[in-house]
């Protein structure tokens, strides 16, 4: 009888343990899912008129919206995206780069530094006529076009999903 009373404490300790990490290790997991799910990733292919204009010829993934072949179209993104422009034009021949609404560079493959070459959070790659960028919240507010950096008339808005 007295053995059989000692065991019971035990295995109800071991059973709050075992729930303890049960709930831990799921409190972990349903932290990690919704942020993998909630982080769109798109590729947004450019070709261009002359140098008249930008179009879109392609976007796949998710979280980028553009109107497919027009001239210059606005392009929508989500915040915390992460977002890959192919500029094939061609970036020596159309450099594209990204500005605020004050003119102002950002980044982008004109010879130039931008504002946010330098900001680690935005993981600017930058390969051949390839960019590639995080939408952090911080550039979403300053982000506000795309712009040929030798043609002016090559230019579209940048709008930011809700
Ligand atoms: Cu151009």
């Amino acid at each position: 009888m007295k053995k059989e009373r000692s065991i019971i404490p035990i295995f109800s300790l071991l059973i709050i343990a075992l729930l303890f990490a049960g709930c831990s290790s799921s409190a972990t997991d349903a932290n990690d899912e919704p942020d993998m799910e909630e982080l769109p990733e798109a590729v947004i292919t450019l070709d261009n008129n002359g140098a008249q204009s930008y179009t879109i010829i392609n976007i796949e993934g998710e979280g980028a919206m553009a109107e497919l072949n027009t001239e210059n179209p606005a392009i929508t993104l989500v915040p915390g995206g992460r977002y890959s422009f192919v500029n094939e034009s061609g970036a020596s021949a159309h450099p594209l780069d990204f500005r605020n609404s004050d003119r102002q560079k950002l980044f982008g493959q004109s010879r130039m530094n931008g504002n946010f070459n330098d900001v680690d959070e935005i993981d600017l790659v930058m390969e051949g006529d390839l960019i590639t960028f995080t939408l952090t919240e911080e550039l979403a507010a300053e982000l506000a076009d795309y712009v040929c950096s030798f043609h002016p008339s090559m230019r579209g808005d940048i709008e930011i999903a809700d």
